[in-house]
This record gives C-alpha cells, structure tokens and sequence, in this order.
C-alpha cells in the first residue's frame, strides 16, 4: 500500500519484507567490515543510536561537526560498497513514490537499541535537495515523530514497523523529524533492536 503521509512523503507499507533476510545478511555483511559505533555530537554528547555506512559516502560527526566522508575514521578505508539488493531496494521504492532514477551515493546505518532515540532535526548537509531520502525500517517497531521545516511546529507520531519503506521528497525533505526512545521487545529475525537505513544522494 502506497499511503501519502505529508506533501512529498509517501510510506510504502511493508514494502521490504518480502526480502528481508536476504537485506539482513547484505547490512550484516556491510556491518562486519564498518561496525556500529556511537559518534560524538558536535556538543559533546554520545548519540544513542549507533551508526555504520556503506556506499561512497558516509555519515561522521564528532567535535568538529557533522559531514560526509569518504573514508571511515575508524578505519581509514573507504566505506564497504553499497550491497546491489540495498541500492535496488532504494530506487524501486523511489520510482514507486513517482522518483524515477534514484541514485543514492550514501547509506546511513542507525542501530536502535531500547531506551535509544534520535532527537528532532533536519537533515540538509546533501547538496541537492530536490532528491528524496528513502529510509528503510527493520526489526522492532518505532514510533517516528514527523513534523514541518518549521521547529516550532508539533510533530506527528507514525508507527513505522519491519519491512517498512517511507520516501521523504518534496516540502517533506526539509521536515524536522526524530525518533521516540526505542520500546523493548523482541523480533523474530532481529532481536531486541531496530535498524534503520537511509539512501542519500549526498553529492
Ligand atoms: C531513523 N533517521 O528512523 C530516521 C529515518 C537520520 C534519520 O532521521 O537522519 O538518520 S530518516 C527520516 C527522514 C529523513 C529525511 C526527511 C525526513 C525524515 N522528513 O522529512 O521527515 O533512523
Ligand atoms: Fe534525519
């Protein structure tokens, strides 16, 4: 089901879960060469969710701010590739959401364990922000607070569960947005987290 959520974001319901574990070993293969780790706020705080990447670029942050880079600190190596199965998964839901030729050239890995939570932001640090973000949901159900490019405004509360796909494009793209603190529980194929993708087209 193609459901409109907000002008420009579409969720797809249960779009991925026909191929779940095929996308699973893909991330886990992805997370064997990058694994999560917990990055410092540009404030000096540790985030709760935990973050990989794959794909060309990469999301960072630490004391001197958030970016996008080539290489991974932790490693000095180049993000591992972007797993074919992930980057199809990305563009069909695009194309589904009416953005043909979706080319993400970065994949954001959030790792939610219970009591983990992203706070209200914006993501504009891609240069062109006419391309959607499509964001992919595994494991334990989140409730995703959606709200407008303006702060001030009071967000909306969506259940987003496992094989979940949501397309943020158009005035959407610049939506403030988080995640509420992760409520435990336990899934079949992922335990007791949740994992979140996001394809971006950074450059
Ligand atoms: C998550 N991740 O569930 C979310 C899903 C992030 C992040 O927010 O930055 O890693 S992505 C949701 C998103 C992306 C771009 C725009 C909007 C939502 N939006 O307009 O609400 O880990
Ligand atoms: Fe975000």
């Amino acid at each position: 089901a193609l459901t409109p959520i907000a002008p420009g974001a579409v969720l797809l319901y249960g779009f991925a879960r026909g191929g779940d574990a095929a996308l699973l070993q893909a991330i886990e293969s992805v997370l064997s060469q990058a694994p999560l780790r917990h990055w410092q706020t540009p404030g000096g705080y540790t985030m709760s969710a935990a973050m990989s990447n794959c794909g060309p670029l990469g999301w960072v942050s630490g004391a001197s701010g958030y970016r996008y880079a080539a290489l991974d600190p932790l490693s000095g190596q180049p993000w591992p590739a972007m797993p074919a199965c992930l980057m199809d998964l990305a563009r069909r839901a695009a194309a589904q959401a009416g953005y043909a030729n979706f080319t993400p050239d970065a994949c954001l890995i959030n790792e939610y364990l219970p009591g983990a939570k992203l706070s209200l932001h914006q993501d504009k640090d891609e240069k062109d922000l006419r391309a959607p973000i499509v964001s992919l949901s595994l494991g334990l159900p989140a409730v995703f607070l959606f709200g407008t490019p303006s702060r001030k405004d009071r967000p909306q509360r969506w259940r987003l569960v496992h094989g979940d796909v949501v397309v943020w494009g158009g005035p959407s793209r610049l939506a403030y947005h988080g995640v509420a603190a992760l409520a435990d529980g336990e899934h079949a194929l992922l335990g007791r987290r949740r994992l979140n993708l996001t394809f971006r087209c950074v450059k």
